[in-house]
């Protein structure tokens, strides 16, 4: 079976209750291909969550932004796996590189994130990516591959996983990944699940692509035989997100 296009747009830590209801609206009236051809879903802060999966059209799902590594409990400030199960968020984004970056997420904790968000039925989308001094110092690959060994580690089964790639130096820089190098690394992405997860999961996962992805670029990084659909940040706030689902098609 085919990979069906995955289009997630991470709203990061931004919006009103005003712009969110706009954003809802956009989306709601919006043409685009449905549900068989295109997954699409988007990540509001958490205190959004429940107000937007209230007002959005039942063929776009929501995704929470983080979640606690473990059984809730005594984690002041955190959210846990099990809220998300309550609220009916089929979704998470764990292993963002803002938050490896900033909150010292390593790639152990992520991929705890990652088994334990599973295992209380979330799906995930797990983003990986190097620095522009990785990339500089010839080690993509290998980043990339240490980042999702830390998550095959404590995952056998990557059914629910969608894998974002994302260079940390196109995130929210308007510098994209020519759709040669993001299909250069979806693919050493796609041989390493090959030769460390199995043939079937290879072929199966699906592998997006994330950094400054807009309504301009989408059409030729959509082209690309692995590439699989996008996460969208900044551009997911604004109207050409639908240009971006659309290019599912
Ligand atoms: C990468 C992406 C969304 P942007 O962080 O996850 O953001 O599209 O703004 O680069």
């Amino acid at each position: 079976m085919g990979r069906k296009f995955f289009v997630g747009g991470n709203w990061k830590c931004n919006g009103t209750t005003e712009e969110v209801k706009k954003i809802v609206t956009t989306l709601n009236e919006a043409e685009v291909p449905s549900e068989d051809v295109v997954e699409v879903v988007v990540s509001p802060p958490f205190v959004f969550l429940p107000f937007v999966k209230s007002l959005l059209r039942s063929d776009f799902q929501v995704a929470a932004q983080n979640c606690w590594v473990r059984k809730g409990g005594a984690f002041t400030g955190e959210i846990s796996a099990e809220m998300l199960v309550n609220l009916g968020v089929p979704w998470v984004i764990l292993g963002h590189s803002e938050r490896r970056a900033l909150l010292n997420e390593t790639n152990e904790f992520v991929g705890d994130k990652v088994a334990y968000a599973l295992s209380q039925g979330i799906k995930v989308i797990a983003c990986v990516g190097e620095t522009l001094e990785q990339r500089e110092s010839g080690s993509t690959v290998a980043i990339v591959a240490a980042q999702t060994k830390a998550i095959a580690d404590k995952v056998s089964n990557w059914a629910h996983i969608v894998l974002a790639y994302e260079p940390v130096w196109a995130i929210g820089t308007g510098k994209v990944a020519t759709p040669a190098q993001a299909q250069e690394v979806h693919l050493e992405l796609r041989k390493w699940l090959h030769d460390n997860a199995g043939a079937e999961v290879a072929a199966s996962t699906r592998i997006i692509y994330g950094g400054s992805v807009n309504g301009a670029n989408c059409k030729e990084l959509a082209a690309q035989p692995d590439v699989d659909g996008f996460l969208v940040g900044g551009a997911s706030l604004k109207p050409e997100f639908i240009d971006i689902i659309k290019a599912a098609t």
